[in-house]
């Protein structure tokens, strides 16, 4: 069976956009409302990542994946995930920064916010909107054998 990645992060970070534009898909993300599986992707509800309470579903959900894709919105001023949160998870983490073309977009913020919780895991700095950075972390996803 094919390793599924599971995508995590605030409401309203970018998960579902990211989701659209990994697949090339045109139209915009409904608000994601409970686990929705697609291929070899898990998108998650911002809100499990936000509210601990939730944090058995994402650990219960990661046995499902081979990978843990941790999104960051650039335009964020704070960090959503606790310190060290990778390390709960037995699979490899990737980060994620979104919306890297907002012109609020402060990415160095962002990959700050990302490595207290994902420490030194590869990061990708994307645009949904634009693509930049998408091919690359596809291209990253396939040598991990995911794609
Ligand atoms: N500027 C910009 N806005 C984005 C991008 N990706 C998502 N958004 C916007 O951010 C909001 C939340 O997106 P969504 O994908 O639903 O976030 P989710 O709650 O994490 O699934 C929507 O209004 C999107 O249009 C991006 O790459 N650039
Ligand atoms: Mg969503």
């Amino acid at each position: 069976m094919k390793k599924r990645v599971m995508i995590i992060g605030a409401i309203q970070a970018g998960k579902s956009s990211l989701v659209k534009a990994l697949f090339n898909d045109e139209q915009p993300a409904r608000k994601t409302q409970a686990l929705e599986y697609r291929d070899w992707l898990i998108d998650t509800p911002g809100e499990y990542s936000e509210n601990p309470m939730y944090y058995r579903t994402l650990m219960a959900t990661s046995l499902e994946a081979g990978a843990i894709l941790m999104v960051q919105d650039a335009t964020r001023e704070r960090n959503y995930f606790p310190p060290g949160f990778s390390t709960g998870f037995p699979q490899p983490c990737i980060g994620v920064i979104t919306k890297i073309d907002h012109s609020t977009a402060d990415v160095s913020r962002a990959e700050r916010f990302l490595r207290q919780s994902l420490g030194d895991a590869p990061v990708f700095a994307t645009s949904s909107f634009t693509r930049e950075g998408i091919a690359e972390l596809i291209e990253h996803l396939k040598n991990m054998e995911i794609v």
